[in-house]
């Protein structure tokens, strides 16, 4: 390839940096939320604030710069097309809610599309200093150290990701809630799904439902979980929000089968 680095892992490399130092600026404008001014979005619990923006903002910019041709997708600003082939899918903090009110596990999530398929991933909490990293065919890492998910697991092994925010029904979030802990499952939730996909790949819990997830909210997890042995189910896309399946290829199964009993 005449010596060039191959495009797809200099993305990921770029990825990688970004997350990081998107990541200090996150945790510096965390560490000062009371001087934030968080404004209504969709719903009461669904909230934005000059955090977001200004991250989403630099994020963009800094790809731009290096790939000027690639797209990107963002939960804060209009997409941006391009014409190489990548599309850059981020959200500048995944978990508004819980980076607002001074929980840690908020994450700067960075997904990269080819010809629309997930081919990266990189999650980085910056508050556990976590960067979790993905790319197709060349396996999950946390922190330099190979993720491969447990093959036995089964629904009632461990704790279940349940991501439903307010969008989801009250009975859609009992009926899969009463079906789960019926079978022997118990519910976990913290306000970034993605972080809920990188502990899917990570084996801190057995698998993960959502009822509505964007792009930017499971791009880079989905590229994680299925490099470390994992089977996924994303029923949005770029442009549209979707259901989302995360787990062993048991189950997976499993939780496409309670779920959809349940709606
Ligand atoms: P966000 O913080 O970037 O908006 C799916 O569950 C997604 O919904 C999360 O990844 C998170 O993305 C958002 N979310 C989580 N808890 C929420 C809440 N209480 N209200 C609105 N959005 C929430
Ligand atoms: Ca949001
Ligand atoms: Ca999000
Ligand atoms: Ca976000």
């Amino acid at each position: 390839q005449n010596g060039e680095t191959d495009p797809l892992h200099a993305r990921r490399e770029l990825a990688e940096a970004l997350a990081r130092r998107a990541g200090s600026r996150a945790r510096a404008f965390f560490l000062n939320r009371d001087t934030l001014h968080p404004e209504l979005k969709s719903a009461s619990q669904d909230l934005v604030s000059e955090a977001d923006r200004t991250i989403e903002a630099w994020l963009r910019r800094a790809i731009r710069k290096r790939f000027p041709e690639d797209g990107i997708v963002g939960e804060e600003e209009a997409p941006t097309a391009g014409n190489s082939g990548f599309v850059w899918v981020i959200d500048p903090i995944d978990g508004t809610m819980p980076f607002l009110v001074g929980q840690p596990n908020w994450t700067v999530s960075i997904g990269i599309a080819r010809e629309g398929r997930p081919v990266a991933g990189v999650i980085f909490a910056p508050m556990m200093r976590e960067l979790y990293s993905a790319v197709e065919g060349g396996g999950a890492w946390l922190n330099g150290a190979r993720l491969v998910m447990n093959q036995a697991w089964t629904i009632a092994s461990t704790t279940i990701g349940f991501g439903a925010t307010q969008k989801a029904t009250p009975a859609e979030v009992g009926a899969f809630t009463e079906a789960l802990y019926r079978e022997g499952g118990v519910v976990f939730r913290v306000g970034s799904g993605a972080l809920m996909l990188a502990y899917v790949a990570a084996n801190r819990l057995a698998g993960y439902y959502d009822p509505a997830l964007f792009c930017w909210d499971c791009w880079a997890g989905i590229v994680l979980v299925r490099e470390a042995g994992g089977v996924v189910t994303f029923a949005g896309a770029l442009d549209r929000p979707g259901a989302l399946w995360a787990g062993n290829g048991h189950v997976h199964a499993e939780l496409v089968r309670l779920s959809r009993e349940t709606r």
